[in-house]
């Protein structure tokens, strides 16, 4: 579909800023994105270079202004962030290019916990540069056989003077092998499980430091192993206190869980976007595609989805932002919901499509290969409902539901 066509279409698919959620900026914000999305962003069908697009995105996101909203640059304090803007960010970006969308949010997920629990010196150092897009982030949390269960990281830090010494390795580390500095969590061993985690800030050139095996998946994007043996890392690198790391990470994923809803959302309209176009133009049994009410029900579905999911990301976006506290709970349900919605939307748009939706270079055979990651990282649609689950639970013991009166 031509650009323009696909920044015409956008006026109708920001509907929902006029939800309680938003103020006057919100709508702005959302409609020059757009409009900056649909001039710089193309459509890579099947990126053969996503490490140059990368790089490129991330500078010109950096001038743009866009990253400054996924990185509180000055004074580099999490609360500042206005997880609505990112949100908004994240939904505009991915409907144009799922490589967007990523170069984005990796700049905030990989220097959110410099953010959160950085020193002065270090935010100062790491962050300005992460937001004008001269330096690209990166979250190494992931093990091979720590992944949902972070509690069984096997890397270790072990202090010797002025520095920590790293060993091990971590995997699934998006924007490995062009970040030009990691965020890694490592066990320093405080106490047994997640009590005893740390995380450091790594410079890429760090010595002993490797990010050369390279990951491909489904829907290109620059991923790796990162390899540390003897790695030393200054001991001022360290973010917070020695053990914290745990929730440090668990913090720095409350902000971002939710915004991966936000990018689900972004592919979900785009998906139904395309069907509708699609449905509106393709005659079959001598009438049109939607005058089909079984075409009529899944549209029906999957605008239906969309809102929900709109609804639950929003939700705690705006709990976060404006009613202040936790929302772990809420960003689990946002994630997990939009998640798994926008796979079945994108899932029916391909339908709609039938053959011509698994041809490589359609935008709905595009979304459906970057949507499907979006259920397994930052949090596995598994996690989040033990995460809902818990504190359900919880609250229930807390409060002595479940006997009679
Ligand atoms: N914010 C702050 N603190 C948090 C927190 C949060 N969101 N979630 C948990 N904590 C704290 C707990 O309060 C607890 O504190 P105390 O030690 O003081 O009691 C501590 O952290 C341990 O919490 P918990 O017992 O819930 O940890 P578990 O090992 O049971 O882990 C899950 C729980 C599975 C939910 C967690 O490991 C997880 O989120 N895993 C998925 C990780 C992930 O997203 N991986 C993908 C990598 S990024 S691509």
């Amino acid at each position: 579909m031509e650009q323009g066509a696909v920044a015409g279409a956008e006026a109708g698919r920001f509907a929902h800023l006029s939800w309680p959620f938003f103020g006057e900026p919100h709508a702005r914000l959302a409609h020059e994105a757009a409009q900056w999305a649909s001039r710089a962003v193309g459509n890579t069908p099947h990126a053969t270079d996503a490490d140059a697009i990368c790089r490129r995105l991330v500078r010109e996101m950096g001038a743009a202004g866009w990253l400054r909203y996924a990185v509180p640059s000055q004074g580099g304090d999490a609360a500042r962030l206005d997880l609505r803007s990112i949100c908004i960010l994240r939904e505009v970006f991915a409907f144009h290019d799922g490589l967007a969308d990523f170069a984005f949010a990796m700049q905030g997920l990989g220097s959110g916990a410099i953010a959160i629990a950085g020193s002065e010196a270090l935010r100062e150092t790491y962050l300005p540069r992460v937001a004008s897009g001269e330096s690209i982030a990166a979250f190494a949390l992931s093990e091979t056989d720590s992944g949902s269960d972070v509690a069984a990281i096997a890397a270790t830090a072990r202090r010797e003077g002025t520095h920590y010494v790293l060993d091990g390795a971590k995997t699934w580390i998006s924007n490995g092998g062009i970040a030009d500095f990691y965020v890694i969590f490592a066990r320093t061993g405080e106490a047994p499980g997640t009590r005893g985690l740390s995380a450091f800030v790594v410079d890429a050139g760090a010595p002993g430091l490797s990010a050369d095996e390279r990951i491909d998946v489904i829907a290109p994007h620059p991923m790796a192993t990162l390899r540390l043996t003897g790695c030393r890392v200054p001991a001022d690198h360290l973010l917070g206190a020695p053990g914290e790391g745990f929730k440090i990470a668990m913090r720095t994923l409350d902000i971002f869980r939710t915004s991966v809803g936000a990018a689900a959302l972004g592919f979900a309209r785009r998906a139904l976007h395309e069907a509708l176009q699609r449905a509106r133009t393709r005659r079959l049994f001598g009438q049109m595609l939607s005058d089909l009410q079984m075409t009529q029900a899944k549209l029906a579905d999957m605008a239906t989805a969309i809102d929900a999911a709109a609804l639950l990301v929003y939700r705690a976006a705006w709990t976060r932002d404006v009613a202040g506290g936790a929302i772990t709970r809420d960003a689990a349900m946002a994630k997990m919901y939009a998640t798994e919605a926008a796979q079945g939307v994108v899932d029916a748009a391909v339908q709609i499509f039938g053959g011509l939706g698994v041809v490589r270079g359609n935008p709905v055979e595009r979304l459906y290969r970057e949507v499907r990651a979006l259920r397994i990282y930052e949090g596995a649609t598994e996690v989040q409902k033990l995460i809902i689950a818990r504190q359900l639970l919880d609250a229930a013991a807390r409060s002595g539901e479940g006997a009679l009166p």
